[in-house]
């Protein structure tokens, strides 16, 4: 597929994603969603790709939200499908094998923010800013906003952003949680691709067992305390897991192949 508005980079064994539509501060619209899709739902990674950073082109905007102009005309049935098909997409990136960074590099609004908290770690600029102003349109998220949101800063804050629609900074998101790391703008990208390298030099099939077993905590069909048990005892198995524990006795650096 030719992507029209993302930018694809392979920054050695590290593909960043680029929303670029900057004359509407990136705002996903349908073309968007069908290049997010095709990247996360039906390409296999290379690989050789340790995993992804997400973040949006220049310096005012990650995402500021899904595109309000293509919302018009719209009726209950093809909003409810274009929300549903946003959740499968987001779904995905959230079950990602590899680590999926977002890399929040100015206004991450609505969809923008239900993207990135779709990511499994989110670090900001120092000047970017965070919302769900979907009440300011007379709706609500779409993609996700109000479960993950309440997951990541439980349940009164959630409250208090969905209903006010109010946006908030920096600061406010890490000690609440919602990110994990604020970093000057010019930095913000090195520092999600560090991220990604440092949890890339860990054992990969750890790493995909964390993502599948801590989700658990969030779906009701399965108990995630069982799953934790089952998989611990897989991974056990493993040639990484060997591997590890001989390097740890040896007094060396774990040299892990994902097998
Ligand atoms: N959609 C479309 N265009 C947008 C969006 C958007 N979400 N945000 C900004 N733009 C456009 C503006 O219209 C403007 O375009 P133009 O120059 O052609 O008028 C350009 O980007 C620059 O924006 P501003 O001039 O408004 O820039 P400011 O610095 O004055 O303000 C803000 C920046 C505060 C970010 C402001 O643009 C804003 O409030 N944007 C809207 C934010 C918003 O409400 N986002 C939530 C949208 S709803 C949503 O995301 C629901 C997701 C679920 C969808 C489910 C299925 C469809």
């Amino acid at each position: 597929m030719e992507y029209n508005t993302l930018i694809i980079n392979n920054i050695e064994d590290v593909m960043v994603v680029t929303m670029s539509r900057p004359a509407a501060l990136n705002a996903l619209n349908r073309q968007t969603m069908r290049e997010l899709h095709h990247f996360f739902v039906e390409s296999p990674l290379p690989t050789s790709m340790k995993g992804v950073v997400l973040t949006g082109a220049g310096d005012k905007a990650f995402v500021a939200g899904a595109d309000i102009k293509e919302f018009l005309g719209l009726g209950a049935q093809e909003s409810s499908d274009l929300s549903a098909y946003g959740h499968g997409i987001f779904n995905a990136i959230e079950n990602f094998p590899v680590p999926v960074v977002a890399a929040m590099n100015g206004f991450a609004l609505g969809g923008g923010l239900e993207l990135a908290m779709a990511c499994h770690i989110r670090l900001a600029s120092e000047k970017a800013k965070f919302g769900q102003p979907e009440v300011n349109l007379g709706t609500i998220p779409g993609y996700g906003g109000t479960q993950r949101l309440v997951r990541l800063v439980g349940l009164g804050r959630a409250m208090h952003w969905l209903m006010t629609g109010e946006m908030i900074d920096a600061p406010t998101a890490l000690q609440a949680g919602l990110i994990t790391g604020i970093y000057p703008g010019e930095r913000l990208q090195d520092e999600a691709i560090k991220l990604v390298r440092t949890i890339a030099a860990k054992a990969p099939l750890a790493i995909r067992e964390i993502v599948r077993t801590t989700l658990a905590n969030f779906d009701p069909d399965t108990d995630g305390f069982q799953l934790e048990i089952e998989r611990f005892g897989y991974l056990f198995e493993t040639a990484d897991f060997q591997e590890g524990v001989q390097a740890f006795l040896e007094k060396r650096k774990a040299d892990f192949q994902g097998r």
